[in-house]
């Protein structure tokens, strides 16, 4: 099977689990239901669960195993992505080619969603159908790369500002790629393989595709197309703040995604033809337009 036709039928599991786990409830308060699954039914990539999906079955592991833990860090990451287009944040209007949650729900709503989406991704792990101990990782691998050590540290590091190429890296691997790790790390985790040679090959697989994926998102920013990215092109300029571009010039960044995306796919060497969608999936998110 192709590498495309194999992305949508792990996009199709992912949304089907996110489908089947979606948060839900009624009453006087029910919009907040409304306005968190707006947000993780709007267009998002998938690409933290996929690769979850994609490392747990390559160890040789379930979707069953993993599928709660995959889905817990895209309602995580949707959370995040509510809570950076809030007028207090970066103020965007627009996400995926749809008007942001506090747009559509209003900045209060907006919130709290995003608060219910992040504790409801904890409540989904402690219904994992695995043993305790593995469920015990999971909430320790999730909760220190969502928290002030990860992205939410690599968060204040971007609103603070960055004043060197090493600081620029430095926030990259917290705010983006703690999440992209923890999405391998829980994959090997659920698993059940336990050969630290292989978690090793797989970490630094993400390790470098997080700095990749941020390096990829800074040159959208000012050559991608509106139409397609499905928000305004330019904040970062607009806004003055510093990205790999600024440090780098446009082909210095373009280089820089080359070689993390290189060095991300040499580290699965060791799994032979077994890592062809691992490996497609870096060329993927190398040339993606969105
Ligand atoms: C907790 C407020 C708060 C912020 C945390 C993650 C984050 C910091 C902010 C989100 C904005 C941003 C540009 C983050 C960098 C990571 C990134 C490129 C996110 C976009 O991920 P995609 O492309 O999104 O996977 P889709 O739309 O496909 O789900």
């Amino acid at each position: 099977m192709d590498f495309k036709r194999q992305l949508e039928d792990k996009t199709q599991t992912v949304n089907k689990w996110l489908e089947q786990l979606a948060p839900r409830g009624s009453g006087i308060y029910s919009e907040i239901f409304d306005a968190a699954n707006y947000s993780v039914n709007a267009g998002g990539k998938r690409i933290r669960p996929v690769l979850s999906l994609a490392v747990c079955e390559l160890l040789g592991g379930s979707e069953q195993a993993v599928m709660p833990f995959a889905c817990a860090l895209e309602y995580i990451h949707t959370y995040s992505l509510i809570h950076d287009d809030l007028p207090c944040m970066d103020n965007d209007e627009l996400r995926r080619g749809m008007p942001t949650c506090h747009v559509k729900h209003g900045e209060a709503m907006a919130l709290l969603a995003g608060d219910a989406l992040l504790t409801y991704a904890f409540e989904i792990i402690s219904h994992a159908k695995v043993d305790g101990e593995v469920i015990a990782e999971a909430v320790r691998i999730i909760s220190h790369s969502c928290g002030a050590n990860g992205m939410i540290g690599g968060q204040v590091i971007d609103i603070k500002g960055t004043k060197s190429y090493e600081e620029q890296v430095e926030l990259a691997r917290m705010k983006t790629g703690a999440l992209i790790s923890a999405a391998a790390e829980i994959g090997v985790l659920a698993s059940g393989n336990r050969d630290d040679n292989l978690k090793s090959a797989i970490m630094s697989y993400a390790q470098n595709l997080g700095i990749a994926f941020q390096i990829k998102d800074d040159l959208l920013d000012v050559e991608g197309i509106e139409a397609v990215i499905g928000k305004k092109t330019g904040h970062d300029a607009e806004t003055g703040k510093r990205t790999f571009v600024t440090y780098l010039g446009i082909d210095g960044a373009r280089e820089k995604l080359q070689d993390y995306t290189a060095h991300a796919v040499a580290s699965i060497d060791v799994f032979g033809e077994k890592g062809f969608f691992l490996r497609n999936m870096a060329e993927y998110l190398l040339s993606r337009t969105k």
